[in-house]
């Protein structure tokens, strides 16, 4: 079996640190402690991203990329030491979301069926402008502290309608919905907004938590399971201390093993002749087997072709059984990570 893709769609703001979470996030998860490495499909994105990443620590300076596309696509590949590609990850970068280029989104089309298809969305927060917005509100003054002010400084009102809109149609398709992450990023800002008014790291980040579950209340809502993670490479011209680039990676990767096993389970179930199949059921088994093969009601027998079907669907999720695992002890890299299932902490 060829390695399973995992795709990620990144929304954010530009400017709210999606470039450099991406190169920070593969020189975390480099060739480490663990068996397990991720790294680029393509020569030159390796270089590109570890280059931007060496100039950053050595020098402070953030990577200014050129390119202005409106899609930035990558393709990691996780390994697991030298005898295996565990999983292929397509990784989109996508510029938009900005307050004044998003009328100019030529490419909107493409990024509605790019989220329609993805495993995991990253919802990338500006987290200075979060502690600005946490900071007016315990300050109690100002009238910018309303929420549908800071869903715009984030903004989220446009990064929120995408989203649902394409959760909508996944579930009408009979599709799974997306794992999340919220990327919080810039904490090391975070931290000093907050810190002038006596918060230490630790209530700063709990103020956080409470700000997101009140800008993006469909996280935190049934059916969803959601990273919250704060990533910073530190304050510029401090030394830097980079830090939460390896969870969102770990918990996509976990949850899309976790999600596969249980569509494979519903595929199998479906497809043989065992119970009773709905329009939920044929619509997934059209999906993944083409049309016509399966029929509604209970059959007492699978042609030989159904059978086929049936059998490379039980290899394939013996398989992911296999990988989900042996990557069981990566759970143990997102001890006392933020992750909420249904709204409530756990995973
Ligand atoms: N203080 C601080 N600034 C950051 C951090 N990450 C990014 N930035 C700043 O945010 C700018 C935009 O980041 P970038 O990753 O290019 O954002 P993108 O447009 O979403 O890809 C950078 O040029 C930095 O000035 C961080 O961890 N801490
Ligand atoms: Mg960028």
């Amino acid at each position: 079996m060829t390695a399973p893709t995992v795709k990620v769609t990144m929304l954010g703001h530009s400017g709210s640190g999606k470039t450099t979470f991406t190169i920070g996030m593969l020189a975390s998860m480099g060739p480490g402690e663990d068996d397990y490495a991720v790294s680029t499909r393509d020569w030159d994105h390796g270089m590109e991203l570890l280059d931007a990443w060496s100039r950053l620590l050595e020098t402070g300076k953030f990577p200014k990329f050129t390119d202005m596309s409106e899609f930035k696509e990558y393709a990691f590949v996780l390994q697991r030491g030298l005898a295996e590609t565990v999983v292929t990850v397509d990784w989109v970068d996508y510029r938009g979301g900005a307050l004044n280029d998003r009328a100019a989104a030529t490419d909107t089309a493409a990024l509605r069926a790019r989220l329609e298809e993805s495993d995991s969305v990253y919802i990338v927060l500006d987290g200075g402008i979060l502690g600005g917005w946490i900071d007016e509100i315990a300050a109690g003054t100002s009238k910018e502290a309303t929420l549908a002010s800071a869903r715009h400084r984030l903004g989220i009102a446009w990064t929120s309608n995408m989203l649902l809109t394409a959760l909508d149609r996944m579930r009408s398709a009979g599709r799974r919905v997306p794992s999340l992450v919220v990327l919080v990023t810039k904490s090391d800002q975070l931290h000093e907004v907050l810190a002038k008014r006596g918060a230490d790291k630790k209530s700063a980040e709990l103020s956080a938590l409470n700000a997101v579950r009140r800008l993006l209340p469909f996280a935190f809502s049934g059916g969803a399971c959601t990273l919250i993670d704060f990533v910073s490479v530190g304050r510029p011209g401090a030394p830097p201390q980079p830090s939460g680039f390896k969870p969102p990676f770990l918990f996509t990767f976990l949850r899309y093993l976790h999600d596969a096993v249980a569509t494979e389970e519903r595929v199998l179930q479906a497809a043989t002749a065992k119970h009773e199949r709905t329009a939920g059921d044929l619509a997934l088994l059209a999906r993944r087997f083409g049309g016509g093969f399966f029929q509604s009601g209970k059959r007492d027998k699978l042609t030989a072709l159904q059978q086929q079907l049936v059998a490379e669907s039980s290899a394939h999720k013996a398989r992911l059984e296999q990988l989900a695992a042996e990557a069981a002890k990566l759970e143990a890299e997102l001890a006392g990570a933020h992750i909420f299932r249904n709204g409530d902490p756990g995973r």
